[in-house]
């Protein structure tokens, strides 16, 4: 089988980029390794910046999105004793982000590219890319007995932390850049009424709290927990229980909670791979950067990554230009950093870490209160979470 571009992953950032791509009339196949249950399956990000947004509506895959997705102007941030809002729209000059699941969103590229009939391979086994330095790469997976080859013009790794582009760029060339953190979150989704409109980001002595929602009748908390716990030790009561604990009470007293839908735990990682390009090969999203949760960037970042290729791949098709595929790694890695520290950054502010003491929680404070008494601080942080420009 031949095609333009072989893309590795079927999660949001493989689907945009093949969606875009098509409607450019540029002939893609996305390789995913899982069923579409599975993928579907996966509770991820929540919140959407506005680029994100735009691209999906330019993929024709917006409809939804607009229609039950929901527009939040802010977020509240607790910490000792009071509930701060940070104004998105005041601070950042009229922006403002979309809360709608990934789930959703990955539903919606699905259903878009099986309208265009597009070529999506489920269950891909064995996928592995070759020949990525040479003018004529391919890549090769497992589809029961049989070995099926796409030979392609380029390949885009779009497969996520685990997958296997990154690993197919020898050791001596990729730069890895990681830090672990000694914790993870805990995730809940309830069929509950949110306990609060807007999202609440809680710095709590027993650790980080959230408070987020898919709709107004689906909520998704999380709550700080050491790496060393297991789903299994905690029963949704002994979930609520803590989630309470994090919170202003008030808040707590008005929080309804129900039956976990689903529960699970994601450790918490900041990691880059540099460069992002290695002969025909493109790394995309997850498969080269991963930011802690804290500052919802991750699939934000992706967005970057797509829109940068999507440019780069219409340049060289149509106007013979390389200019943006050259130029891919350096510019989209100059965003991505950019998430990494604003993440880092909330990340640090928020959550307790275990080997720090009075000193770290002073600093804590002292950067919370110096946030929400300076415009500037707070316009930063707003022109962050919203999205910086492409
Ligand atoms: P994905 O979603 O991991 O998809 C990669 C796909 O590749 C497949 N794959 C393979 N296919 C073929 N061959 C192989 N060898 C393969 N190996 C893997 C996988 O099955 C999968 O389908 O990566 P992608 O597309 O780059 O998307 C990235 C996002 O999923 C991720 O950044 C976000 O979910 C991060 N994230 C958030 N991002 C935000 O922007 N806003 C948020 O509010 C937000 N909240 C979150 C999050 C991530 C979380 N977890 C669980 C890590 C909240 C959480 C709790
Ligand atoms: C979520 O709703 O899953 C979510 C929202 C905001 C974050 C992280 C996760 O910062």
């Amino acid at each position: 089988m031949k095609v333009q571009v072989c893309i590795i992953g079927g999660g949001p950032s493989g689907l945009l980029l093949s969606q875009l791509l098509h409607l450019k009339g540029i002939d893609t196949i996305v390789l995913e390794k899982h069923s579409r249950e599975h993928v579907l399956a996966r509770i991820r990000a929540g919140v959407l910046e506005h680029g994100f947004a735009a691209l999906m509506r330019e993929a024709r895959c917006g409809e939804r999105m607009d229609r039950e997705g929901e527009i939040h102007e802010g977020f509240f941030i607790a910490h000792d004793g009071v509930m701060d809002r940070v104004d998105l729209h005041k601070h950042s000059g009229g922006s403002s982000v979309v809360v709608y699941g990934q789930t959703e969103l990955t539903r919606d590229l699905y259903e878009a590219r099986d309208r265009m009939d597009g070529k999506v391979v489920h269950d891909a086994a064995d996928v592995t890319p070759h020949d990525l330095k040479s003018d004529a790469p391919y890549v090769t997976y497992r589809d029961g007995d049989r070995i099926v080859r796409v030979d392609c013009d380029f390949v885009i790794g779009a497969d996520g932390f685990h997958g296997v582009s990154r690993k197919s760029i020898p050791k001596e060339i990729l730069r890895e850049h990681e830090r672990v953190y000694p914790f993870g979150w805990l995730g809940v989704l309830s069929r509950t009424k949110p306990v609060s409109p807007e999202l609440i980001y809680s710095r709590h002595e027993r650790g980080f709290a959230l408070c987020s929602l898919r709709s107004q009748v689906l909520s998704r908390y999380y709550i700080q927990v050491p790496l060393t716990d297991k789903v299994e030790d905690w029963s949704d009561e002994a979930f609520w229980d803590e989630l309470k604990r994090r919170l202003p009470a008030d808040v707590a007293a008005s929080l309804i909670t129900g039956p976990s839908i689903e529960k699970s735990i994601a450790p918490l990682r900041s990691f880059v791979a540099e460069p992002m390009r290695y002969g025909r090969l493109f790394l995309a999203g997850d498969a080269a950067h991963i930011v802690p949760p804290t500052g919802a960037r991750g699939l934000n970042s992706a967005a970057s990554d797509i829109y940068y290729l999507y440019h780069a791949m219409v340049d060289h098709y149509e106007k013979g230009d390389d200019a943006g595929l050259d130029d891919y790694s350096r510019k989209a890695l100059a965003r991505v950093w950019k998430a990494q520290r604003f993440s880092w950054w909330m990340t640090t502010m928020l959550h307790r870490f275990p080997d720090s003491g009075s000193y770290e929680a002073k600093l804590q404070e002292t950067e919370l209160e110096y946030l929400f008494s300076s415009e500037k601080a707070l316009g930063s942080l707003a022109e962050n979470y919203v999205g910086l420009p492409f």
